[in-house]
């Protein structure tokens, strides 16, 4: 007989994500119960502790929440920002983080303050459910709005989706917003989950969409990835659809993995909600409830193979997909600087080191974002690099704004090196709970030593990524960079060579357990045989797997250590 997990149980008697979080809100604890704290997830909040607090003898564990917004694509009005911003000083722990699926987490908010939050984000039209969860997380979109002149059908689209595939329960408005259903068109829905059924999806589910060319949202680590196709006069044809996904990991497990997502068929735009919906139906039905290990829909696709995944979708579907149509080669963009849009204004975009919106002695990034989006009132777009854009700026607004950037000493890309400007590392201690290993708040000074190597070497002109996770589940996608670094154990990470710029071609671990104050020395002799062997035109990832530095043979047989 099969044994479901835990959390399929809490989801199943939850009567559709509501569970006991009303009564427990009311109680005078600092923190929400262990069954609970699952279905608070589906509402777009984490139970966290300080884990720097944790360690100090005899002191309690000091609880906080963390709360994720619903940013389809990272699309923001400015008062939507501003109400971030505001939140973040008033409730939160005072500095904004954009995050690697282009949304907005606030950090530090006390349990009492949880619906104050969550009620002045709905007035400007934000809802965090939607965000986490087992269900179709926030979907992400290419963020730049110069890409062609048809470029707001890819945004309107991923917030058609981002819609479409939202929880029709009512207990996040009953919960947090107090019953009011008036605000957010998304609500008025009838109380019943025609898709997710009362479990929701095994594990969550994300999807990602691409403009052909461009791979600023990783197209390829998406359970469901998304290239939009065009004709002659850039109008959107369909999409080639890409499935299975997804970069979470076990140091020790052999069967758990990271995995790049195939082309399964290309599909004319009328029936991409339609297809989107079966294959998540698909992952529903036979996606694992045993094992939450083996329950992403990337595992039923290896389990499965496309062939039988085809075959089972156009069986539901009754009739036959097209074949996926070639993929133009994708090139990894940030999108900073200032750029012209399709409809002749402008847009700037700034890099936020970790994605971590605060005020650091002279950079004043927090108030400084604040006040040029107060004065000119522009939208926001954040990027998949945890960057921001501000867009629709007029030409005659531009030195104003440029102004502003370097009154409160914004760096503009030209003056960030390459390496600064790619590199991405997640949040880790000593908010995150799963985290072994430091990343963001170490990665800034580890930045800084490759800056010095790579100028030594002369490479400094070259783009080589470099991201850092504080445990293998990757949240800042260090699988497909060329050199990612992942925390394996207190001060110790698993160091993985060899990711291609394209996203077609995972890394592979070159050495475990490196401590931190090796990791320089550790990738050193590698960068030299680059700058000394290299063929024009070659990337870093790309050499590495040439010369076989790396191969596929070394990926899990050097791994060892503590589990996270
Ligand atoms: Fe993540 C869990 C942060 C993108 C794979 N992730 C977590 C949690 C919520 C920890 C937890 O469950 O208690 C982290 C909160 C830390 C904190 O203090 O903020 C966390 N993940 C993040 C963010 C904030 C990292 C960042 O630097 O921006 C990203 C939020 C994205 C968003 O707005 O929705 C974030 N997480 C990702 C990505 C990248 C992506 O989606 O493009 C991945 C890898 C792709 C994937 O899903 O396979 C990712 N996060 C995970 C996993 C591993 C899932 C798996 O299949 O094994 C976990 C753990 C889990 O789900 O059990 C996790
Ligand atoms: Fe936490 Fe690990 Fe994700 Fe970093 S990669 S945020 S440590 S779960």
């Amino acid at each position: 007989m099969t044994k479901i997990s835990k959390v399929e149980e809490i989801k199943e008697k939850s009567r559709n994500l509501r569970g006991e979080l009303a009564v427990q809100l009311r109680n005078e604890l600092p923190y929400i119960d262990k069954e609970n704290i699952q279905l608070l997830k589906f509402h777009g909040i984490y139970q966290q502790d300080d884990r720097d607090v944790r360690r100090i003898k005899g002191r309690d564990k000091e609880w906080s929440f963390m709360i994720r917004s619903r940013i389809a694509g990272g699309r923001l009005t400015a008062a939507q920002y501003l109400a971030h911003d505001r939140l973040a000083d008033e409730f939160g722990n005072g500095t904004l983080r954009l995050t690697t699926r282009q949304t907005i987490q606030l950090h530090g908010v006390i349990k009492g303050q949880l619906k104050p939050t969550l009620q002045l984000l709905h007035k400007e039209m934000i809802i965090a459910t939607g965000a986490c969860g087992d269900i179709v997380r926030n979907v992400m979109c290419c963020p730049a709005p110069a890409n062609s002149k048809t470029d707001h059908i890819l945004q309107d689209f991923a917030h058609e989706l981002s819609t479409h595939f939202l929880p029709h329960s009512q207990a996040y408005y009953e919960i947090w917003i107090d019953g009011e259903r008036q605000a957010a068109p998304d609500s008025v829905q009838p109380e019943e989950e025609p898709l997710y059924g009362k479990t929701y999806l095994p594990r969550k589910f994300k999807i990602g969409i691409a403009w052909p060319g461009d791979n600023c949202v990783d197209i390829f680590t998406h359970d469901v990835g998304l290239i939009a196709t065009l004709d002659s006069n850039e109008e959107l044809l369909g999409f080639n659809v890409l499935v299975g996904g997804g970069l979470g990991m076990n140091h020790k497990k052999k069967q758990t993995f990271p995995r790049l997502a195939d082309p399964l068929a290309w599909i004319p735009k009328e029936q991409v909600k339609q297809v989107l919906t079966h294959i998540v139906a698909i992952q529903r039905d036979h996606g694992d409830r045993e094992n939450r290990k083996h329950a992403r829909f990337k595992y039923l696709i290896d389990d499965w193979g496309i062939p039988a995944f085809r075959t089972e979708l156009e069986r539901k579907l009754g009739y036959t997909l097209d074949p996926p149509q070639s993929i133009t080669p994708m090139r990894p963009e940030l999108h900073l600087g200032w750029n012209r849009q399709s409809d002749g204004r402008w847009f700037v975009g700034l890099s936020v080191q970790n994605g971590r919106v605060k005020d650091d002695g002279s950079v004043r990034l927090k108030t400084g974002l604040r006040e040029i989006i107060e004065t000119f009132g522009m939208d926001v777009r954040l990027t998949p690099n945890q960057d921001i854009l501000l867009i629709n700026i007029a030409y005659e607004d531009r030195q104003a704004v440029d102004g502003m950037i370097l009154a409160h000493h914004i760096p503009h890309e030209q003056h960030l090196s390459n390496v600064r400007k790619h590199a991405m590392a997640c949040p880790a201690l000593p908010t995150c709970g799963l985290a072994v290993a430091e990343a963001e708040r170490v990665f800034p000074d580890v930045i800084r030593e490759f800056e010095i190597l790579l100028d030594e070497l002369d490479l400094s002109r070259d783009i080589i990524t470099f991201r850092m996770t504080g445990c293998p589940n990757g949240c800042a996608r260090p699988y497909v960079s060329d050199i990612g670094f992942v925390g394996h154990s207190m001060d110790k990470y698993a160091v993985f060579i060899g990711g291609d710029p394209s996203g077609k071609r995972l890394n592979y671990l070159y050495k475990d357990l490196v401590p931190l104050s090796d990791l320089v020395d550790t990738v050193r002799p590698l960068l030299e045989q680059y700058r000394d062997l290299r063929i024009d035109g070659e990337s870093f990832g790309d050499f590495a797997v040439r010369t076989r530095i790396v191969d596929e043979e070394a990926i899990f047989d050097q791994s060892g250590g503590s589990l996270p």
